[in-house]
């Protein structure tokens, strides 16, 4: 048994999640996780709400809201949609909920700070002498030093794209109350990378160091990092705000700041799975996950967070050192980062209206056709995009005509001819071409996951339902019933084979589907009894164990309803006039 703390990236507490994100991360997460869990592999999947940072200040300031209400809002409904999603998190929390984030942050901090790689230092900065505080950059509007584009932000250039630094904005104004802000001197601490770089992250990501193993980057994360690599510097990781966590107490010259947000929010991980602990009533039940050279750490994440996984927060934790109880922590063992999806050829915007409403969506359609219409479309490696027309033909042409239909009319033909019990068989078929060919494909989908190829998964499904449906139609058990003795029993064990792969189907199709797999269990009644819900007795690729003879099976039913052409028309025209 292996040990696997899974993280999807915390997402900002200042949004709706759409299906952009839950593509990048939180789904692939998901399937990964619940197939190991299935296989019997010991796993933690953590998330929790990004809470601090001024996309959030400033989104709060605008609308008037206190910094804690407002992300106890957008908590609550980013909790909702992941449930909905069916996103399976064993711990869930929050930067600012949990009760031990900012005192295991503040450790991080200090320890780097003991052992020298944290250094301060002081820097100027924009001062709005009339809300008596500083101004971090996107507080911040004027013209861009590349371009002179007049309505620069802080940090980069709307028109020119330029990143910008701050200081050298001209006419620089405040945007919260327009006023003309001054230069003044203030203190910041930086986080040490080379130094970091030197003392263990170059050999970690190289794969020479030994105790910290890793499988193979995928080639987006080899190339983001690689030059990443070869031109770092230290990172201011504070920053002058009323929210966020404070830097411990004691430190002079600290008034007023707060760790910076990528900073404290890497961190929600390791403090979600000792409040996780915790609550299982064994505090020293993260050490495990988080310290033992066997456990496995797996990021998912989008494109847009890979320095932060694969280098920033690598080197905050290595950088502790045996700091904790003379333990090490353990570094990333997979960073599978995703690639951007979009919505029918533009990127998701809440602001601009090109977005799904989900509350509507998940009234309407399935929610395991959409989570297996992202996972067909995942952008593994290179940007994709959710289309209704691919999501209409994912749920007709895959889901209800290939593994709904399958389910449907064995069902269908074993209540009628065998009185809606299990046949016996003697195993007469189990060589049979069709079978062989459902075997390998269903053994795939494992292999495939363990290694992030989340669409060649599906398509496995799929593939394995191509196969039993060529084995039903070939075998034509419909054509047996009123032939002799040796007729009766092929079409038993054809309708007993078919049995048998689709409780097996229901298996593989878990970590997908998690609800219709339910549901085909359901239908199956007793011929799903004895097995279990767990990855199966037999090895992979091998077929299922015999049905026992006379379990009584439970109602064929819908497993997909197909969506009409009409509904998919509408929903295009309701997007776009959305943004007309
Ligand atoms: N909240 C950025 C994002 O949502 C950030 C991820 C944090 S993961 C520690 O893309
Ligand atoms: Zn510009």
């Amino acid at each position: 048994m292996t040990r696997y703390l899974v993280t999807s990236a915390l997402p900002y507490a200042n949004g709706p999640i759409h299906f952009g994100h839950v593509a990048g991360a939180y789904l692939p997460a998901d399937v990964y996780a619940r197939w190991l869990r299935m296989k019997g592999e010991e796993v933690l999947h953590v998330c929790g709400t990004d809470e601090h940072g001024v996309a959030i200040t400033l989104q709060a300031d605008q609308e008037g809201k206190s910094y804690r209400d407002y992300v106890d809002h957008w908590h609550e409904d980013i909790t909702a949609f992941f449930k909905r999603f069916r996103i399976s998190f064993d711990a869930w929390s929050g930067t600012a909920r949990c009760g031990v984030h900012a005192e295991t942050s503040q450790k991080f901090f200090s320890t780097l700070l003991e052992k020298g790689f944290v250094t301060e230092r002081t820097a100027s900065q924009w001062y709005s002498e009339s809300l008596d505080r500083f101004l971090p950059d996107r507080y911040l509007q004027g013209g861009c030093p590349e371009c002179s584009h007049p309505e620069a932000r802080g940090d980069e250039c709307p028109a020119c794209g330029a990143w910008i630094d701050a200081n050298q904005l001209t006419d620089p104004v405040c945007t919260i109350d327009g006023s003309k802000p001054v230069l003044r001197e203030t203190l910041h601490w930086y986080l040490d990378l080379p130094a970091l770089q030197e003392a263990g992250l170059a050999s970690w990501y190289e794969g020479t160091d030994a105790q910290h193993p890793h499988r193979a980057w995928k080639p987006n994360v080899a190339g983001h990092v690689t030059a990443m690599l070869k031109d770092l510097k230290e990172r201011p990781i504070t920053r002058d705000l009323p929210w966020g966590v404070p830097l411990p107490e004691g430190l002079e010259g600290s008034e007023g700041k707060v760790l910076y947000v990528w900073f404290d929010a890497p961190i929600g991980y390791l403090s979600a799975t000792m409040e996780w602990a915790e609550a299982q009533g064994d505090p020293d039940a993260w050490k495990a996950w988080w310290q033992d050279p066997e456990s496995r750490l797996v990021h998912f994440i989008g494109k847009d967070n890979i320095a932060f996984h694969a280098v920033v927060f690598p080197s905050m934790l290595l950088g502790q050192g045996d700091s904790w109880e003379g333990k090490e922590f353990i570094l990333p063992w997979a960073v599978p980062a995703n690639e951007f999806y979009n919505l029918q050829g533009r990127k998701f915007s809440t602001s601009k209206g090109w977005r799904l409403d989900s509350d509507a969506f998940f009234e309407t359609y399935s929610t395991d056709a959409a989570r297996f219409h992202l996972l067909m479309t995942l952008p593994e490696t290179a940007d994709s995009e959710f289309t209704w027309e691919g999501f209409q033909a994912t749920n007709n042409s895959l889901l209800a005509d290939k593994l709904g239909n399958f389910a449907s009319r064995v069902l269908k033909f074993a209540a009628k001819s065998f009185e809606g019990k299990a046949p016996s068989s003697e195993g007469g078929l189990d060589s049979h071409p069709s079978l062989a060919e459902a075997d390998a494909a269903l053994g795939e989908i494992g292999v495939r996951i363990e290694n992030f190829e989340f669409r060649a998964a599906a398509q496995a499904l799929m593939k394995g339902c191509d196969a039993l449906n060529t084995f039903f139609d070939v075998q034509a058990p419909w054509k047996l019933t009123k032939g002799d003795a040796s007729d009766l029993n092929l079409c038993g064990e054809v309708v007993e084979r078919c049995l048998a792969y689709l409780e097996l189907l229901s298996r593989r199709m878990g970590p997908f589907c998690p609800d219709s797999a339910d549901c085909l269990r359901t239908m199956l009644g007793e011929a799903a009894a004895g097995s279990g819900k767990d990855w199966g007795p037999e090895s992979d690729g091998q077929p299922p164990s015999r049905i026992a003879t006379g379990a009584i099976l439970g109602e064929a039913g819908v497993l997909f309803r197909k969506i009409e052409n009409d509904a998919i028309q509408e929903e295009i025209s309701r997007l776009e006039s959305a943004v007309s």
